[in-house]
């Protein structure tokens, strides 16, 4: 069996809100991830609001589907009462030592993780940079460096400085173009010659079920989500003309969740209507990495009445500096049907119609490696630009045995199908894949729920859904088998 090409960028991905905790140490500030409190695989999580005038306080739901509605005068605030996640998550603010240790000994190659907007401009909007916050991600890199592991930064990670959502309604106001755009600069400037790959938007995508997970706005309708888009892609330009003058060593991707939709049937209606929900995920790319809005959403944008606020100068941006590369998760694929069916099944934040022909995990998710291979091929046959896996995994409620460790069959048997089909989308359909990183390679806090019994690791945290626990790193058996992986260049699965 051929093998991945000597330079595949091995390795595994991370969050700040989910993994760093710390969440007010060293001058942070408080992020929209900072007021979500968890939720369930049936329930949405959920996100706290107070009214500062009244005092009253109360939440609205994050996704899943439900309409986000703050009553008039709520803004997201932390109270008593609640727990949060991402205050302590899993600590790799005061475990990164140990944690890249740990990548290390596995040999990976590169570590996708995210800078925390709020610990380097506290308010989003402020004159100068946070300095703890800057040295704080220096170390990180550092230490990186020290292993010879290739860091890849996304600079916005389902979070946004609260202040900016407060203050501007997030991303519908054109003003935190100029805020992340100032943000972006200066860590590329610092992290000159330490980071080489970036990503601006985790998911960009996202926007269209949860605008405040992806964009910090509070409000739910469809001229936001559209406003806020525009905004992120042309601050995504603007980031990539800035990594040219700054760096022309730096390469920024776009980051996209992709999840192909089937459809149900041969009926020429499903086959359509999936055609259709494929394009309304790959809207983001065609912006993004294709440097063009196309034209169905031209024509949707009219017949609902949205206008963007935008400057002809937005659209050349958009052409001239499009993304290096195009980066996505990819954990399952869904189905679609214009019939009537019963049987609905979990997805990212959704839910859809179930596959009869797949199995699913504990949340729910189709488990369906072949998807990689799809998405692989129809991402690369539309752009023809170096595609990089930067999110794939299984949520499994992992235990300790008897003797100790963690046996995690499932997971390893799903990975190895995943990297088979990697390896046949590079080796037989011609695919430029530059690497691949194994979501929450050490456990973390779940997006979607806030659980931490949803776990993705090769490394155990001790920690448990009321946030206790030793955090102990424990290697689980994928560990040994990820390492073997990895330095057999993916034959060895
Ligand atoms: C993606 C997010 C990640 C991550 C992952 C798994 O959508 O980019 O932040 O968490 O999904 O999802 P979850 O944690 O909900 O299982």
């Amino acid at each position: 069996m051929a093998k991945f090409p000597k330079d595949f960028l091995w390795g595994g991905a991370t969050a700040a809100n989910q993994y760093e905790g710390a969440y007010s140490e060293d001058g942070k500030g408080l992020s929209t991830a900072d007021v979500m409190t968890n939720g369930s695989h049936t329930e949405a999580r959920k996100i706290t609001w107070k009214n500062p005038k009244t005092g009253e306080t109360g939440y609205v739901p994050m996704a899943f589907g439900q309409a986000m509605t703050f009553p008039e005068g709520a803004e997201p605030a932390v109270l008593d009462g609640y727990y949060y996640p991402s205050h302590t998550a899993t600590d790799f603010y005061h475990h990164y030592q140990e944690d890249i240790k740990l990548m290390s000994e596995m040999g990976f190659k590169c570590f996708r993780l995210s800078i925390n907007w709020a610990r380097i401009f506290p308010n989003g909007d402020d004159a100068e940079p946070n300095e703890k916050g800057l040295a704080f991600y220096e170390k990180v890199f550092q230490e990186c460096r020290k292993y010879g592991i290739e860091p890849l930064v996304t600079l916005s990670h389902y979070e946004t400085p609260l202040n900016l959502s407060v203050k501007y309604n997030g991303w519908t106001s054109r003003k935190l173009i100029d805020f992340f755009v100032n943000y972006a600069k200066t860590v590329m400037q610092r992290y000159k010659g330490l980071v080489k790959y970036y990503l601006t938007f985790n998911e960009i995508n996202m926007m269209s079920l949860s605008p405040y997970m992806a964009a910090g706005i509070l409000t739910d309708d469809a001229q936001s989500k559209a406003q806020g888009a525009h905004n992120q892609f042309v601050a995504s330009a603007l980031t990539v003309k800035a990594a040219r003058e700054i760096d022309p060593e730096i390469k920024v991707g776009q980051m996209l969740a992709y999840g192909p939709v089937y459809a149900l049937t041969a009926d020429p209606k499903d086959q359509l209507k999936a055609l259709k929900e494929n394009d309304a995920t790959l809207f983001y790319s065609d912006v993004q990495t294709g440097g063009r809005y196309p034209d169905w959403i031209l024509k949707k944008y009219e017949a609902e009445g949205i206008e963007l606020e935008d400057k002809d100068s937005d659209y050349e941006l958009l052409a001239q500096y499009p993304a290096d590369f195009l980066s996505f998760s990819c954990y399952s694929s869904s189905v679609t049907t214009t019939h009537e069916v019963k049987d609905t099944t979990g997805g990212n934040l959704s839910l859809g119609v179930k596959n009869p022909y797949l199995k699913t995990n504990d949340w729910g998710w189709t488990i369906d490696p072949d998807v990689l291979r799809i998405a692989l091929n129809q991402l690369w046959d539309r752009y023809h630009k170096p595609l990089w896996v930067v999110e794939n995994g299984i949520g499994v409620k992992d235990q300790i045995s008897e003797d100790g460790k963690i046996h995690d069959p499932e997971r390893i048997s799903y990975l190895q199908q995943c990297i088979a089909s990697m390896h046949d989308a590079i080796n037989l359909d011609g695919v430029d894949l530059m690497g691949y990183e194994m979501w929450g390679c050490i456990d973390l806090v779940s997006a979607s729920t806030g659980e931490m019994r949803k776990r993705y690791g090769f490394v155990y945290v001790d920690r448990d859904d009321k946030g206790e626990g030793s955090l102990k790193r424990i290697p689980k058996d994928s560990f040994y088998w990820y390492k073997k992986v990895i330095a057999s260049d993916g034959e060895d699965l």
